[in-house]
């Protein structure tokens, strides 16, 4: 196939648009998707302040590193979650990057906030996972507050949007769904969350990463389980293989059609929120999840150290 700009030879085709690109306008093609993105969803402006989450993977950077190339003014954030085997891998990598390309970088230590994840492991009887996503949502967003930033981006692409819309579908989980969109706009204590690469599939910022040079850590995480996410991403595969660009029409028929009306349900039903009495953070439960969490970790530490004698 010849590249669809300039009718060199194409190294990467997409099925989903009808074109291929060589590698010199391969990243335009990425450019062009995150503007529309950006443009279209209303996400931030040139005269604002984005907080990027940067874990290291192939998204976060690929987001950080076009975000700069097109001017705005992105600051990277990175929890280093204090898992052994991943987390000091995924540090130097994010710190590498930021530094090569003089982008400023805030780094949180679970540690030093008194929740490394592993503690998470082994005194909270819940799927480490969903509690360290909590756990995670609710550090980018504090930080994002309290740093006055306008949006906090994510590099969530449209193949994790629509397993993630295909799970919350499943479950018909209303509360999820109404919350679920490439622009969550800012709202009592919440930031703007926002999305730039929900119109690019893994593969295509893969393909980005790899034709920028990006290093990424790939190292897995020792806790990873994600089954359920895995399979459903295979599926999607399957179809959209059959049918391209399934994927992108599925999640922009849900943005039109089915998340006005969960929207509008949970404005009707959802809980009045109020600031946490330990941290301030909104919550609807008085204490919120992650406090809550902190306290369940640190009695359960003390009562097994004191088993031990
Ligand atoms: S870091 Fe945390 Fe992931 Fe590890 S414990 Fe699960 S959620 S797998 S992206
Ligand atoms: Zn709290």
């Amino acid at each position: 196939m010849k590249c669809s700009r300039c009718k060199k030879l194409a190294c990467v085709t997409l099925p989903s648009h009808h074109s291929g690109f060589c590698a010199e306008c391969y990243p335009l093609f990425f450019t062009r998707q995150v503007e529309t993105a950006i443009r279209r969803e209303k996400m931030f402006t040139h005269e604002e302040r984005i907080l990027v989450a940067l874990s290291g993977g192939k998204d976060s950077l690929s987001l950080m590193l076009e975000l700069a190339a097109q001017g705005y003014d992105v600051t990277g954030l990175h929890i280093d979650l204090g898992i052994p085997g991943s987390s000091p891998s995924a540090r130097v990598k994010v710190e590498a990057f930021c530094s090569s390309h003089g982008l400023k970088l805030e780094v949180l230590e679970m540690e030093k906030e008194g929740l490394p994840i592993p503690d998470i492991k082994a005194y909270v009887n819940r799927p480490v996972c969903s509690v360290c996503g909590r756990i995670k949502r609710h550090h980018f967003n504090r930080i994002a507050m309290e740093g006055g930033y306008d949006a906090l981006a994510t590099g969530h692409n449209l193949d994790d949007e629509v397993a993630r819309l295909f799970a919350n579908t499943l479950r018909w989980d209303t509360a999820y769904l109404s919350d679920q969109g490439p622009t969550l706009p800012a709202r009592e204590g919440f930031v703007r969350k926002v999305k730039p690469l929900f119109r690019l599939s893994e593969f295509e910022t893969a393909n980005y990463a790899f034709l920028k040079g990006i290093e990424i850590h790939s190292a897995a995480c020792p806790y990873a389980s994600g089954a359920s996410f895995t399979s459903h991403k295979e599926l999607w595969g399957e179809l959209e293989h059959r049918s391209p660009g399934q994927k992108f029409q599925f999640y922009q028929g849900f943005l039109k059609k089915g998340k006005p009306a969960f929207a509008a349900r949970e404005a009707e039903v959802g809980e009045p929120l109020a600031p946490c009495v330990e941290c301030a953070s909104p919550t609807s439960a008085g204490t919120c999840s992650v406090c809550r969490i902190k306290e369940t970790v640190r009695a359960n530490k003390a009562a097994a150290l004191a088993a031990e004698g």
